[in-house]
């Protein structure tokens, strides 16, 4: 629109367009799933974008990679084996690192081309993959999932992009019966849901999936993330059949373990108030998600 600004025009969120300010573009490539952008903006540090939308920025990525990490794995007592899919970037790797309890991260990113620019341009994200727990694989989080065996994780968290593009079946329900029979009896997932004020169509279809795959419990919750379309963003919590989860009640504070990992700083957004905080929905928002 203006010489020198990034607007994110996109079809999934018609008449409006977040804008940016451009400093400089500092890498541009095209993957084998993906354009791929990073620029330095005036005001957010860094941005990646994927496909013309963006993905996070260095000045509000805590607000989104804390609160989807955070809130599933406060939830259980000692997650062990933890699954991320997509968020190639690392910076959900860098929340699962602070756990004490974590024995093994497993992570499934389908864009090589993403992991690679995070660690030449998002040290602070790509932080994570130095984690000896962590292995990589590459490759589409649909897949991977088919060969995962019953039982396997105790959470699944999935930081996917847009439902169009590469995390389209991210979005579906043969993804969330994968997803439950990865998971332990009482394992937990977290999923990337959207926003209450763009895509409650698109809310209501993954609730009523979820309502029938996952006999725990299911629940949505959000943040907000300045840079991401209207500015706030959800997740599905939910749970399997097992030791029951409730979600909304924290059971360990990551903030008061002395043997949670320091060496990547301290927390900026997460906090238990805010976690439970983030159930709390809007009238108009809970009438579809709890009916
Ligand atoms: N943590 C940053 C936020 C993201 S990144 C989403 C990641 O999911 C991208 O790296 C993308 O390459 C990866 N991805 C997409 N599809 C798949 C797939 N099928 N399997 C594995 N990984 C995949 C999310 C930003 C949300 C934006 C909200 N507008």
């Amino acid at each position: 629109i203006m010489p020198g600004w990034f607007s994110e025009i996109n079809p999934m969120w018609p008449g409006e367009a977040h804008s940016l300010k451009v400093e400089k573009v500092l890498f541009q490539g095209k993957s084998d799933f993906q354009n791929v952008v990073v620029f330095q903006s005036s005001t957010y540090g860094k941005v990646l974008i994927l496909d013309g939308v963006i993905q996070l920025t260095e000045r509000d990525e805590c607000a989104y990679q804390e609160m989807i990490t955070h809130i599933p794995l406060c939830s259980i007592p000692n997650p062990k084996k933890v699954l991320v899919i997509g968020g190639g970037d690392g910076g959900v790797l860098r929340e699962v690192s602070r756990y004490s309890s974590v024995e093994q991260i497993d992570i499934c990113e389908i864009d090589k081309m993403v992991i690679d620019v995070s660690k030449e341009f998002f040290p602070n994200m790509a932080v994570g993959y130095d984690d000896p727990r962590v292995t990589l694989h590459v490759g589409d989080g649909v897949a991977f999932l088919k060969n995962v065996p019953e039982g396997t994780y105790d959470a699944i968290i999935v930081d996917s992009s847009d439902p169009i593009g590469p995390a389209k079946e991210l979005f579906e329900k043969p993804f969330f019966e994968s997803v439950a029979k990865a998971l332990r009896p009482g394992g937990v997932v977290c999923t990337q849901a959207e926003s209450i004020w763009l895509h409650m169509h698109i809310i209501e279809d993954i609730v009523s999936n979820c309502r029938q795959v996952f006999k725990g419990s299911v629940n949505y919750a959000w943040t907000t993330v300045p840079t991401y379309p209207s500015g706030v963003i959800g997740f599905m919590l939910c749970s399997t059949e097992g030791p029951p989860v409730d979600f909304q009640h924290p059971t360990y504070n990551i903030d008061e373990d002395e043997n949670s990992n320091k060496s990547v700083g301290p927390l900026k957004f997460y906090n238990s108030e805010i976690h439970s905080a983030a159930f709390c929905l809007p009238s108009f928002a809970r009438r579809v998600i709890d009916s």
